[in-house]
């Protein structure tokens, strides 16, 4: 490990983009919280939670490591003492509200935090405070139309002594780490293009890499790396074919090609890379979900009975050259909504007396895979909810759909719901038990087509009537009477259940596990707790009085270990500004420890009924007739 010097990385790019003055002014303004802090290379990173960690008590990445375990060694809050958890202290994220799905970082003793509307800010991880903010000022009133499903960030990448963020509208921005002012500026996409970016950007061997969201707009997917020292892009890998008379950009378009019909690319394909991913830099290999093929329904897109690559799949692609290595399709030619786009965990697993380095993914679709993540190979794949739109797999690993799961204008009902088994809310994987800890939904959805494709519409009817029930063999762990959401431990080698409790949820809140014997999780209600990682036994709960909930990090600060996780209105963020002032009961940071003794902040309001007029700057306007319900598709 080398010590960090501070400014060197920010001195090299951001004279690129800076004027003599302003880079003068932020070194002047320069205070580091330690003197000596130890620089977030490519090393630190490569040991986030393994045994040589050079930061145990840091959080340094979206996933807490590379494998996107979020698993902490720490253990002074545990098993045993887990019940003195108290707030320790809350901060006001500010204006722009709605639901929060941010997972902060911790180094060098700054909590780093991101808000709906990508506000930067830093605070003093033991206090909380604030050290500085950044607010890159959104064009919220035209950029507000163009996102498909909800303003939302969920994160940040520390390299360097730079903070890296996705703005909403395209951007790509490194902050000084210690001051918070620009280093440097990239644009990834246009919302004018109905891109937006909402997925933390990841470090890979000196790149940055970050998906564009807009999948369930008419949009082509796409990811990119950029050059972390300098913001320059390095390569874009696009996950479906554009235009057919254009020349196709490597030889994974041209095959893809051959699995689409019509006229699909005006209709833009699909396929957004807008949450999970993972790195091996043994491999050299980073790993992307794609989302659905665009439009939803298989009617519209010009061609039945063909696959639709790389839509609902997962991706290997070589990070040095950008091309793809291999793919796995989890539901070729979807019908429902299913992207393949949820967390990405790499985990070295013995299975069958074997040691395997593999990838795994509990996915919309209700399929939980394991995969090898060098060769792609489909190792095992199981339900982990009840499920019906597929009566199993073949032995590639190819889901065999159920032929009652195909609609058109007549409603029908199936397991698991549209907004996913499992979506975007964190899992973890604890090396102690061997479990993942998955946030499920456990519900059915209702599907119908509408006649004809609106312009730019998914070809989904919303509000279609009573639906029937799907018949057909029904497969995956039961469903307790009444349960509609729920953690659950699962078992990835022998793809079992080993337990399951009330509470939790694909969408909202999430998970991480330490070696504690713990696992702390957010509920989208509101809650928080901590529950056993072995047995699923409920040590602590506590009601925030927040609603639309983002995801828990662990660290440690001067030799105290917190719990610490972003709280929101339960509502979609609004158009009003960062910066207005007159926000009420706005989205908090919440910081837990043992022995807190601070006062929870008082309850958000209850968002307001459909149609009742705005109450205040905060309370967005009702949605449009016949508009999309928040299923989280991106
Ligand atoms: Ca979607």
């Amino acid at each position: 490990m080398r010590t960090f010097r501070w400014g060197n990385a920010a001195l090299a790019a951001g004279i690129l983009t800076l004027s003599a003055g302003t880079w003068l002014r932020a070194q002047q303004a320069a205070k580091p919280a330690n003197p000596t802090p130890v620089n977030v290379d490519g090393k630190v990173l490569r040991t986030a939670a393994a045994a040589n960690d050079a930061l145990p008590g840091s959080w340094l990445s979206y996933g807490r490591n590379q494998n996107e375990t979020r698993y902490s060694t720490l253990k002074q809050i545990n098993d045993t003492n887990a019940k003195r958890l108290g707030l320790a202290w809350s901060y006001v994220v500010g204006a722009g509200g709605g639901n929060q799905e941010g997972t902060p970082l911790m180094w060098n003793n700054t909590l780093y935090g991101i808000t709906t509307w990508s506000v930067v800010y830093a605070l003093d991880a033991r206090s909380g405070k604030e050290l500085w903010r950044w607010d890159p000022e959104i064009n919220q009133t035209a950029v507000r139309p163009k996102i498909c499903c909800g303003i939302v960030n969920r994160g940040l990448a520390i390299y360097n002594g730079m903070i890296i963020a996705a703005v909403n509208d395209g951007r790509l921005q490194a902050l000084d780490a210690i001051t918070g002012k620009p280093v440097w500026e990239s644009r990834v996409a246009y919302p004018q293009d109905l891109y937006t970016l909402t997925m933390a950007p990841r470090i890979a061997g000196g790149k940055v890499i970050i998906g564009a969201s807009g999948g369930d707009k008419p949009t082509r997917g796409f990811f990119a790396a950029f050059d972390a020292a300098t913001g320059h892009k390095a390569w874009t890998f696009y996950t479906v074919p554009g235009n057919p008379e254009l020349p196709p950009e490597n030889d994974a378009m041209k095959a893809a090609l051959k699995t689409w019909g019509g006229d699909f690319w005006t209709k833009g394909g699909g396929g957004a890379v807008w949450d999970g991913f993972a790195y091996d830099p043994d491999a050299n290999l980073v790993y992307v979900g794609t989302g659905n093929a665009e439009p939803w329904v298989q009617k519209f897109r010009g061609a039945q009975g063909v696959d639709n690559l790389y839509t609902c799949s997962i991706l290997a692609v070589d990070l040095t050259t950008g091309l793809l290595k291999w793919h796995f399709q989890t539901t070729p030619n979807d019908n429902w909504d299913f992207d393949s786009v949820q967390q990405l965990m790499l985990l070295d697993l013995n299975i069958k007396g074997k040691q395997r380095k593999v990838i795994t993914q509990a996915s919309k679709n209700g399929f939980f895979w394991v995969l090898d993540r060098i060769t792609g190979e489909f190792i095992s794949g199981a339900p982990y909810v009840k499920t019906n739109w597929a009566s199993g797999l073949d032995a590639k690993g190819r889901p065999i759909v159920n032929p009652e799961a195909y609609y058109d204008l007549d409603p029908i009902s199936l397991f698991p719901t549209g907004g996913g088994a499992h979506n975007w809310s964190p899992m973890s994987y604890n090396p102690a038990t061997g479990y993942v800890y998955i946030p499920v939904f456990l519900q059915p959805f209702t599907y119908a087509a509408t006649k004809e494709l609106a312009p730019g519409s998914t070809g989904y009817a919303f509000g279609a009537g009573t639906p029937k029930p799907i018949g057909g063999p029904v497969i995956g762990p039961p469903t307790a009477e009444g349960m509609r959401a729920a953690l659950q431990a699962w078992d990835p080698v022998n793809q079992k259940l080993a337990w399951r409790i009330d509470g939790g949820g694909g969408i909202g809140g999430g998970t991480a596990t330490t070696a504690g014997n713990l696992v702390f999780q957010v509920i989208n209600d509101g809650r928080f707790r901590a529950v056993t990682a072995d047995k699923g036994e409920i040590l602590y709960e506590i009601q925030t009085g927040r609603t639309g909930m983002a995801p828990p990090i662990t660290y440690e600060a001067d030799g105290k270990q917190y719990v610490a996780f972003q709280g929101g209105l339960g509502r979609p963020a609004t158009t009003v500004g960062p910066n207005d002032a007159k926000i009420d009961n706005p989205p908090m940071m919440f910081v837990f420890a043992l022995d807190g003794k601070a006062e929870l902040p008082k309850p958000a309001p209850p968002p307001a009924p459909p149609g009742a007029p705005p109450q205040n700057n905060n309370n967005p306007p009702p949605a449009a007739p016949g508009a999309a319900p928040e299923l989280q598709q991106r």
